[in-house]
Formats: C-alpha cells, sequence, structure tokens
C-alpha cells in the first residue's frame, strides 16, 4: 500500500480489558470479563500489534486512545436513577461551544444538534481500575503517544477528536497538526462507537482515513449497527484496507 509514511498515524481504539473477553496475562494472572466485553474483542490485538510493529519501523506515528471515566460518569446508567443500559438520555450542548466550533472550522457545515443523544452503559473504564487498563497483550511499547478521553463527569467521547458534543476538540487534533499528519489509519473498539465516531470526525476534519477492517470489532448493540457504521463510514469516504496491506 502507498502511504506517506512520515505523515501518517496509526490509531489503536481503546484496547481496554473492560471491552474485552476474559483472559489469561502474559505471566498466566487471569483477567475478569470486562463491564463490556466485546465478543471476540481481544482477537484484533495481534493484527494490531503487527501492524504497530510493522509501520512504527516506517517512521509512522503509532497512537492510542483510552477510554477514561470518573466514577458517577454521565454516561454510566448507574448515575441516573431509575435508568439501565442501553437507556438513551438527552444533554443539552452549549451555544457558546458551538458557536466557537464554527468559528474555529469554518470549513465545517455540517449542522451540530442543540442536545446530544447519550446511550447509558455500564459502569465501565474507571479511571485507575483495572477494566481501564490497556489488554495485557496490547504492546504499547511502540505507542508514541496515549490519548485519554471521557475523563470530564458531564460529558461523553466516543470519538477520539471530540467530546459528544461533536464541538469541543480534545488534544488529538492539535497533535496531529503540530505533527504534520494528514493520513489516519483506524482500529480498536468498537467499530460501532469509538471507531465510527473517530473516523467520521477524522473525516470531518479533512485527514484522508483508513479503517482497518480486520483490526476492529463492535458491539452490535442494537442489531445492525456494525453493519450500518460500516455504511456510515463507507459513505462518508473512509477506505478500507486489511491487516495484511499494512504487515
Ligand atoms: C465505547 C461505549 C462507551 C467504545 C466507550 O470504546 O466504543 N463505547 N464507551
Ligand atoms: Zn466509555
Amino acid at each position: 500500500m502507498k502511504l506517506d509514511y512520515s505523515k501518517t498515524a496509526f490509531l489503536a481504539i481503546d484496547i481496554q480489558n473492560d471491552f474485552c473477553p476474559a483472559y489469561k496475562g502474559k505471566d498466566g494472572r487471569e483477567f475478569p470479563k470486562g463491564a463490556m466485553a466485546i465478543k471476540q474483542g481481544d482477537e484484533i490485538i495481534d493484527n494490531i500489534n503487527n501492524i504497530s510493529a510493522a509501520l512504527k519501523q516506517k517512521g509512522v506515528k503509532i497512537l492510542a486512545t483510552q477510554d477514561w471515566h470518573p466514577s458517577g460518569h454521565v454516561s454510566f446508567a448507574s448515575s441516573h436513577p431509575g435508568k439501565t443500559p442501553g437507556d438513551v438520555i438527552y444533554i443539552p450542548v452549549s451555544e457558546e461551544a458551538i458557536e466557537a466550533f464554527y468559528k474555529s472550522f469554518p470549513d465545517i457545515h455540517d449542522p451540530i444538534p442543540a442536545a446530544m443523544q447519550q446511550v447509558l452503559w455500564p459502569d465501565h473504564c474507571v479511571q485507575y481500575t483495572n477494566g481501564s487498563a490497556f489488554h495485557d497483550h496490547f504492546n504499547t511499547s511502540v505507542i508514541d503517544f496515549v490519548f485519554r478521553k471521557g475523563y470530564y463527569k458531564n460529558i461523553d467521547s466516543y470519538s477520539g477528536f471530540f467530546e459528544n458534543d461533536r464541538c469541543t476538540l480534545t488534544d488529538l487534533y492539535g497533535y496531529l497538526k503540530e505533527n504534520g499528519i494528514t493520513t489516519l489509519l483506524m482500529a480498536g473498539l468498537a467499530t460501532d462507537y469509538c471507531v465510527l465516531y473517530s473516523t467520521v470526525d477524522s473525516l470531518r476534519l479533512g485527514f484522508k482515513t483508513f479503517v482497518v477492517r480486520d483490526a476492529c470489532k463492535g458491539i452490535n448493540n442494537p442489531a445492525g449497527s456494525i453493519k450500518n457504521a460500516m455504511a456510515i463510514m463507507e459513505g462518508r469516504g473512509a477506505l478500507f484496507v486489511s491487516a495484511a496491506d499494512l504487515t
């Protein structure tokens, strides 16, 4: 595959214990099933390690996101009396945030809803717990930078780029600009949430964006959401590649 390696970054999204099934760690330690375990979520880790090792040698920046919630986070059903995981709430988006966004990105015109839909989840990826730690088989030694997200108590962040209001930037965008990155390769968990949102935002911000099909796994809740996510990403201009194209 032809890539301008010095302008490319690989982003491994949320390879954390809470998104993976139970497993045996490298030193034989037993890790329990994650709070939001994705079926076979850990099966993409070999591909992710192989891709990052191969691309690292070529000078590609290796980046990772880490879902990193305080306890009592707004995305937890347990923070809302009477709600259960899967329920949806609506949170108003600040007008100033929307205005500031359009000012900073005059070329982006897609509408930002005045209220964001927030799916409620089981408690997961709580800061400093085993569930928020990277999966023990994930080779973190090649990572140049980790972007934590979802650490503000009152707003969630699926995307590596923005909070769920779709207009408050995280640190990722500045890092990419600073490093002259124009192309992003996406992989990780979950296809239908964090991979989807990160990919859509990456395209929205003008990055050439590839999704590594066999290095992503989805939650598929509601049913059909993985297929739907793939169609949305393709419709917005994402290009699909496989791990073998990169290793
Ligand atoms: C994620 C739901 C809630 C993800 C994180 O990593 O896709 N999904 N928090
Ligand atoms: Zn989360």
